[in-house]
Order: structure tokens, then sequence, then C-alpha cells
């Protein structure tokens, strides 16, 4: 529950300049309340920018409700509003804000104003100036022209939920691990250690990219020093690097963009590998790498990822039935991890477990549901920290969130100990196969006949495994649509409902 606001600040309003020059709004001095945190939040969250509450706030106010001064409008929930000035376009937007409080609260929300970049010239371009938030850098506002209008008495859980979002503190979900769901942490492994007893589990290895070069030479700064010019990707855009800088150390945004770029080494020149002057390595505890027989038609397998505080990875398992690591070399990430048949509180998978349907943003489950899945015995969690190194086993679920502004080395990969659950998903998810590129037109064929080539006898086992799981895919089948069917392929059949199997070793249970 939300609780009434108990302290008051002074803040003054400012004005904003048109673009024609002439100003809107009058200046005035008036006062908005601090709020006080809901049992949710654990700890204090700051005074929304505009002094937007929570809808709860409503009904210990005196009366004075900005939502009454809208109109017709005010006959709309808050989130279709908010979707009808979707379509506006960046003028209309902007004007529209300025009828009345409730409708500038609304026209300031900077989602919509993302959107209205995305779609400008400017979204198309990789250098430009970044202004604080998606509406100033659209409106070219640097922070003096912008208007501060006290909306201290709009109330809308739509507009303040994404402010409390992007502020809520992280340590509440970071802290107090209970020791039994802690991520075992060790120095490093050999290979037969990792084969033999670590590679169904998520560990952190303490002790094993200190002599990476990079571990060594890179930071935030030092890359901006040496790439600034540089394009990379991040999510929807292709922004140099000194660009996302700016905007990685001064946004609000609930989800930052994450800087997620697969071609890193030849934009950055570098050398991945044992030979001279390499970067980095892989390390040698994670053994062969099967799809390395793929050669150039593996599917994309590193990456290099920046982001700010906040930003990060909701929940997913890494595609292909891969395995992967990731090294933090600089910041620090919360990890939280289930295994694969785990049924993850918040997450809701399509019936062909192709898709997360509509994932939460991180902060949302953090707030709603981290205290639950903490509670269950199959979760695990823990920090990797700069200098170490986690392991993602193949199909594990993971939620990771970035503790602080850092960089990281992932890479995906394909160990012995899994080739049968690849072969499974590259046999029956053929449509949920990722990464290949456009030419690769058979995965699943291609990487048999490398590996009959290669190593016939690990191919042999394989399949001889790949059979068994489809096998007692089929006899679970059978067993709930009553036995004597005659099909090869459960997904096959389409009954119209969905069910789990909540039994076998988890890595095969994602039968519709
Ligand atoms: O560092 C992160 O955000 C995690 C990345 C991840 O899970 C992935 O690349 O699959
Ligand atoms: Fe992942």
């Amino acid at each position: 529950m939300h609780l009434p606001y108990h302290q008051r600040l002074n803040r003054d309003l400012a004005f904003e300049e048109h673009a024609n020059g002439s100003q809107s709004l009058s200046h005035h001095s008036m006062t908005v309340g601090q709020e006080e945190t809901g049992d949710s939040l654990g700890s204090a969250v700051p005074l929304h920018p505009l002094g937007v509450k929570p809808l709860g706030n409503k009904y210990f106010s005196n009366g004075n409700d900005a939502r009454k001064y809208m109109g017709t409008l005010q006959g709309l929930p808050d989130e279709m509003l908010i979707q009808l000035l979707e379509y506006l376009d960046q003028r209309t937007l902007r004007l529209f804000g300025y009828t009345c409080k409730f409708l500038f609260a609304c026209c300031m929300a900077d989602d919509i104003w993302k959107s209205v970049f995305l779609e400008s010239d400017l979204g198309k371009q990789s250098s430009f100036e970044w202004l604080g938030s998606w509406r100033a850098t659209v409106l070219g506002l640097s922070s003096e022209k912008q208007i501060q209008v006290d909306c201290g008495n709009v109330f809308s859980d739509v507009l303040h939920r994404p402010f409390v979002c992007s502020h809520v503190s992280l340590s509440q979900f970071t802290t107090n691990i209970p020791p039994v769901n802690e991520i075992d942490r060790l120095e490093n492994l050999s290979y037969d250690e990792f084969a033999d007893k670590w590679s169904k589990k998520p560990f952190v290895l303490t002790k094993c990219i200190q002599h990476w070069p990079v571990n060594q030479s890179w930071s935030l700064d030092s890359l901006l020093s040496e790439y600034s010019d540089v394009v990379f990707r991040a999510e929807a855009v292709d922004w140099s690097f000194k660009t996302y800088c700016s905007y990685m150390r001064n946004n609000q945004d609930e989800s930052p963009l994450y800087l997620f770029d697969r071609k890193f080494a030849e934009k950055m020149s570098l050398t991945i590998g044992k030979e001279e002057g390499a970067a980095y390595w892989k390390p040698e505890c994670f053994g062969p790498d099967l799809f390395e027989l793929l050669g150039q038609e593996r599917p994309a397998h590193r990456w290099l990822i920046i982001g700010p505080e906040r930003s990060g990875s909701t929940f997913h398992k890494d595609p292909n039935a891969t395995s992967a690591w990731n090294a933090v070399i600089e910041g620090a990430k919360y990890w939280i991890m289930f295994p694969p048949s785990a049924e993850v509180p918040g997450v809701y998978v399509s019936k062909d477990s192709s898709e997360v349907t509509s994932p939460l943003s991180i902060a949302e489950w953090l707030l709603e549901f981290h205290a639950e899945a903490r509670k269950l015995p199959e979760c695990r969690e823990g920090i990797c920290r700069a200098g170490e190194i986690l392991h993602v086993p193949s199909g594990w679920w993971h939620l990771v969130v970035n503790m602080e502004d850092g960089i990281a080395l992932t890479q995906n990969f394909v160990p012995k100990s899994h080739l049968a659950s690849v072969l499974s998903f590259l046999s029956d998810k053929a449509d949920q196969v990722s990464g290949f590129k456009q030419e690769v037109s058979d995965p699943y064929n291609l990487f048999v006949k490398r590996l009959a080539e290669d190593c016939p006898d690990l191919l042999e086992e394989g399949l001889r495994q790949l059979a068994e799981k489809q096998n007692q895919k089929k006899r679970r089948w059978d067993a709930v649509v009553g036995g004597n069917e005659d099909q090869d392929q459960p997904q096959k059949k389409s009954t119209g409902f969905s069910f789990g199997f909540g039994f076998g070793d988890g890595d095969d249970n994602e039968i519709p």
C-alpha cells in the first residue's frame, strides 16, 4: 500500500523555451510532498520530478485532483490515454501537454518520447548530443530550458510506477541471499572437474580471468578514450561509444538501453584466443566447444555487454540450449537463476515454450516476484564481481541486473555433457533455433554431419541420449493422453490445453 506524503519541500517552477522563443506557464513557487515508500519498496524512493503521486494518495489528498480538469478525456483510463498519445507527432504531443496538468504529466512520459526519438531523423544517427531524457534530446532542450510544473495533484500509478521502478534501490534484492541459495564460488576448476561435477551447475570462478589483458586494461574510461567513435549495437540503436556513454551516465529509463554487440571484436580490432597480442581467451576449464566444429557457420556466440546500473537481462534461457560463461571486467552483476524444469514466479512461457510472454521489466519482476522466488528450493543467487566469471548451464533460467555501470564479455558454448540437449533443441525445436546466418538452412543436419566427420563416438552417444529423451517424452505423452495413439512427435498433436510435466531431469520437459 502507498502511504501518504509526510515531508514537504519547496520547489521552484521554471520556464520552458518554445521552439519559437516564447515561454509557457507562469513562474511561481509551490510546495509538493516527499513521499514515504510503500512496504514492497523497502527503502526510500525520491520524489517524482513532477511531483506525480501514486493513485492511492488521492484518498489522502484534499480533493484537488488534476484529473477533474481534463474535460471529456477524464473518462479514459490512464493506460488508454498514454496509448492514444503514442499516435501523436512530436509537435502535437508537446502542445497537447500544455492543455492541463494531468495531460502535461502524461505528455512528459519519457517512454512515449523514446518512440518519437526512434522514429525521428535523430533516431537514425549514431552520434548526437544526449540531453538526459528522450524528450529533451528530441526537442533539443538543455536542462535550464525544460519546464518544471508541479504536478502534485496528479495521482496515477501508470505515470508513477515507471519512476518507482527506475529508482528502486537494488540492494534490498541483492543482499541477504539465503545461504542455501548462494551460487557456488570457487577459485578455478580443471576441465576434468568441470566435466565430472560442474557442467550442470551454476558457479562463479574468482581466479580464472586475472591474466586476461582486458581484465587489466579495460575500464569504461579507457574504452571511451580509445573507442569513442566506434559504433556499437545497443538493442534497437547503433550508437558511437561516446554517445552511448553520455546516455549511460545520465538517463532515467526504467529499462536502460543495453549495449550488446556481437561484432565487437572486428569493430575494436581485437584478437581473441591464446595467440600473441590477444585481448582475452576462453577459459580452459569449460573444455572443447562442440559448436567450433561449425566454423564460420556457427551461430552468434560472443558479445561485449556494457550497461549502466539497473540495466540487465530479463528472465530467459540461452539460445539453442547452449551453455555460457559471463565475465565481469568492470562493475558487478546480480544473478538469480533456476534450473530448466522450474516454474519461475512471474515468468509466463508461451504454450510451445518458444517465448516468454510479456516479460516484466527487471525492476517490476524484482518488486513483484523476487521475495517469492527466493523462497523456492531451486533458486540460485549470487553476485559476480569485476575479475570473476559465472557459468550458466544449458537450459537454466536467469535474470541478471547490473549493480553498477559495467563491462562484461560473454560466450555461449556446447560442452560434451550437453550435446544431447543441443541436438534435441536443434531437431525438435527447429522453429526456435536462432543466431545462425540465413545461408545455414538446416543447422541440425549440418551439426550432425560435422560431428560425424570429427568425433563419431561423441555423435553416437549424443544420438543415443537424444533417442532416449524423445522416447521419454513419448512415454510421458502417452501416459497423459491415454496411450496407444500412433504419433512420434507429441508436439504435433494439439489438444488445445497446456500442462507441465513436473518430473524428469529437467532439460526436456518443455512439451506444450
Ligand atoms: O550480462 C548480462 O546481462 C547477461 C547476459 C546474458 O544472459 C546473455 O547474454 O544471455
Ligand atoms: Fe543469458
